[in-house]
C-alpha cells in the first residue's frame, strides 16, 4: 500500500516516459506507429489493454464475421495487400494482416499489452500527460487516443438479462466455450454484426429467434473468392493492384452524393433492397415486417446474400414486438409471448457517443471528455483535437465516420496530420498546442449545417451517429479526399501555444 506522505510505492514500478503515448493498438494505433517508425522516431510507446495487435479485428471473432468494405479498398496505403483472398476479407485474415503490418514494421516491441489505462491527465505546469495504468505510470509529452470508436459494447437495458441461466454474450465478446449446437438461442439486434451471425450460425441451432427493434435496409454482397489468376495478377503487377483500388475508392466515394447531399438519389436503391427482399423472402407477413420505415443509408446499409434467405427456414423466426424481461430460461415479450431460450447472443452494438473511455482523460481544467462533452456536445476540431485537452490527438474521433468508404483512408489522413504536428512543435520548440475554442466551434457549425441536408439527419430513424443532444457528432459529411485536403498539413494558428523555456 502507499505511503500516506506521498513517498513512492516501493512495489510499484517506476513511472516510464515516452514522448509520445498512444493509447489503443487496433488500426489505428498500428497505422500511427508504423508511421512513426518511418520518420525513424523510437521515443513512443503504445497501451494496448488486449494481448495482441487487432482492436475490434481481433475482439469480433462471431461466426460470419467479415468486413463489407472491398479487401483491396480496406487495407493500409503504405502496406498494399497482394494476397487478400477474397473480394471481402474475414475477420481472420484482416486480423492476420494487421498482425504481419505489425510485424513487418517492427513496432510490437513499442507496444505494452495487457497494459488497461484507468486515467490520463493533462498536467499543465509540467506540460505533459500523466497516466495511471494496470500497468503502472507513464508521461508523455504528446497522447494519442486511438481507442478506437467500435469497441465497447453496448449492453441493453432490459429487464432481467442478469437473471438469464444460460450463456449470454456480447457478439464482440463472442463466447467460444458456449457450444449452440442443438439449443434455442436468440439473437437481439438486426445490425451490421447480427446480419452475419444469423446466416453463420442457423444450420448449428434447433431454434433461432431473431429480435427485431429496426429493421435494416439491405443489399446484394458482391462477395466472391478471387481466382488463381487474379490473385497472380495482383502480385506480379503492382500497377494492377492500384488500379483496382483506385477504381473501388471512387465508385465508393461516389456514394456521398445520395448519402451527404441528395438523399432523393438513393430512391432507385431503396426500389432494389426491397425487390431484394420480395425476392429472397417467401412469406409476406415475414416480408413486410423485414421492410424498413425510414430512408435508406439514415441507419448503416447493410451487404448480405443470406439474412433474408434464413428466415424460409422453419426454425428462424422473426420477433418484433418488444422484449418485456428476461427471465432464467426465456423471454418475455411485451404481446405476451413467452420463449423457451438456452443461450441469448446481444448484437446491440457499441457505445460510440458516449464512450466510457471518455471517463478516462482530464484536460487542463481537470474536467474529463465525457464532461465537456456532456456541456457543450461531441465537438471536435478534425475529428482530432478538442478545446482544454492540450497535446491529445484522437483517431478516428467525432465526425470521422464513414458510410461509405474505407476507414482506414480517414486513420491515415489524421495520422498524416497528427506526423506534421509532431514536426511542427518539434521545429518550432513548442511545448503544446491547444485547439482554439473558436477554431473549434467554427469546424462543428460548418460539419452540422452540412450534415443537417444529410441523409442520416433527415431520413426518420433514431442511430448511434446521434449523441445525447441530438447532434449528428459521427459521420464525416463529405467525400473522404476533402477530410484528406483539411488534414493534409497541421494548421498552427488555429491552436495556442505555449513554448519551452
Ligand atoms: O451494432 P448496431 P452492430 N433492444 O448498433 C439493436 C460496424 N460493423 O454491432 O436499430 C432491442 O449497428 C439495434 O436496434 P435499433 C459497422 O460500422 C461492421 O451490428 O437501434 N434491440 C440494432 O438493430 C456497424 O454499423 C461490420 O432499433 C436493441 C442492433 O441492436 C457497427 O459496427 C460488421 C437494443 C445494434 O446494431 C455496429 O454494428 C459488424 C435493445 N435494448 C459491425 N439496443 C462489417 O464490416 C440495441 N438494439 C460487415
Amino acid at each position: 500500500m502507499a505511503a500516506v506522505t506521498g513517498d513512492p510505492d516501493p512495489a510499484e514500478p517506476p513511472e516510464r516516459h515516452a514522448h509520445i503515448i498512444v493509447i489503443g493498438g487496433g488500426l489505428a494505433g498500428v497505422a500511427a506507429a508504423v508511421r512513426f517508425r518511418l520518420k525513424g522516431w523510437d521515443d513512443f510507446l503504445i497501451l494496448e489493454r488486449g494481448d495482441d495487435v487487432g482492436g475490434t479485428w481481433r475482439d469480433n471473432t462471431y461466426p460470419g464475421a467479415a468486413c463489407d468494405v472491398p479487401s483491396h479498398l480496406y487495407s493500409y496505403s503504405f502496406a498494399l495487400n497482394p494476397d487478400w483472398t477474397r473480394s471481402f476479407s474475414e475477420q481472420t485474415e484482416i486480423q492476420d494482416y494487421i498482425r504481419k503490418v505489425a510485424h513487418r514494421y517492427d513496432i510490437r516491441r513499442r507496444h505494452v499489452f495487457g497494459c488497461e489505462v484507468t486515467d490520463a491527465r493533462w498536467n499543465d505546469a509540467a506540460g505533459r500527460w500523466e497516466l495511471r495504468t494496470s500497468k503502472g505510470r507513464f508521461t508523455a509529452a504528446i497522447l494519442v487516443g486511438a481507442w478506437g470508436a467500435l469497441c465497447e459494447p453496448a449492453l441493453p437495458d432490459i429487464p432481467g438479462l442478469d437473471t438469464f441461466g444460460g450463456p449470454i454474450f456480447h457478439s464482440a465478446r463472442w463466447s467460444h466455450e458456449a457450444d449452440l449446437t442443438g439449443k434455442k438461442v436468440a439473437v437481439i439486434g438486426t445490425g451490421a454484426s447480427a446480419v452475419q451471425i444469423v446466416p453463420a450460425i442457423a444450420d448449428q441451432v434447433a431454434e433461432l429467434r431473431v429480435y427485431q427493434r429496426t429493421a435494416p435496409w439491405i443489399l446484394p454482397r458482391l462477395e466472391r473468392r478471387y481466382t488463381k489468376a487474379e490473385r497472380l495478377a495482383f502480385r506480379r503487377l503492382p500497377f494492377y493492384r492500384r488500379l483496382v483500388r483506385s477504381v473501388l475508392y471512387w465508385a465508393h466515394e461516389a456514394q456521398v452524393v445520395g448519402l451527404a447531399r441528395r438523399p432523393m438519389l438513393l430512391k432507385p436503391v431503396e426500389r432494389l433492397s426491397r425487390a431484394k427482399l420480395r425476392y429472397e423472402v417467401r412469406d409476406p407477413e415475414v416480408r413486410r415486417r423485414l421492410t424498413p420505415d425510414y430512408r435508406l443509408g439514415c441507419k448503416r446499409i447493410l451487404l448480405s446474400n443470406s439474412y433474408y434467405p434464413a428466415f424460409n427456414r422453419e426454425h428462424v423466426r422473426l420477433v418484433t414486438t418488444r422484449i418485456d424481461k428476461v427471465g432464467v430460461d426465456a423471454i418475455a415479450t411485451a404481446d405476451g409471448g413467452l420463449h423457451d431460450t438456452d443461450a441469448i447472443i446481444l448484437a446491440t452494438g457499441f457505445q460510440v457517443t458516449d464512450s466510457p473511455t471518455y471517463r478516462k482523460i482530464f484536460g487542463r481544467h481537470g474536467r474529463s471528455l465525457c464532461e465537456v462533452f456532456d456541456d457543450v456536445g461531441r465537438k471536435c476540431y478534425k475529428g482530432t483535437a478538442v478545446a482544454g485537452f492540450p497535446n491529445l490527438f484522437i483517431l478516428v474521433g467525432p465526425n470521422t465516420g464513414l458510410g461509405h468508404n474505407s476507414m482506414i483512408f480517414m486513420i491515415e489522413c489524421q495520422v498524416n496530420y497528427l506526423v506534421d504536428a509532431v514536426e511542427t512543435m518539434r521545429r518550432r520548440r513548442i511545448r503544446s498546442v491547444e485547439v482554439r475554442a473558436d477554431a473549434q466551434d467554427r469546424f462543428s457549425r460548418t460539419l452540422q449545417d452540412k450534415l443537417s441536408r444529410s441523409v442520416w439527419n433527415t431520413g426518420r430513424c433514431s442511430s448511434w451517429y446521434m449523441d445525447k443532444h441530438g447532434a449528428n457528432t459521427t459521420m464525416w459529411p463529405g467525400f473522404s479526399y476533402e477530410f484528406r485536403q483539411v488534414t493534409r498539413t497541421f494548421d498552427l494558428d488555429a491552436y495556442h501555444t505555449s513554448h519551452a523555456e
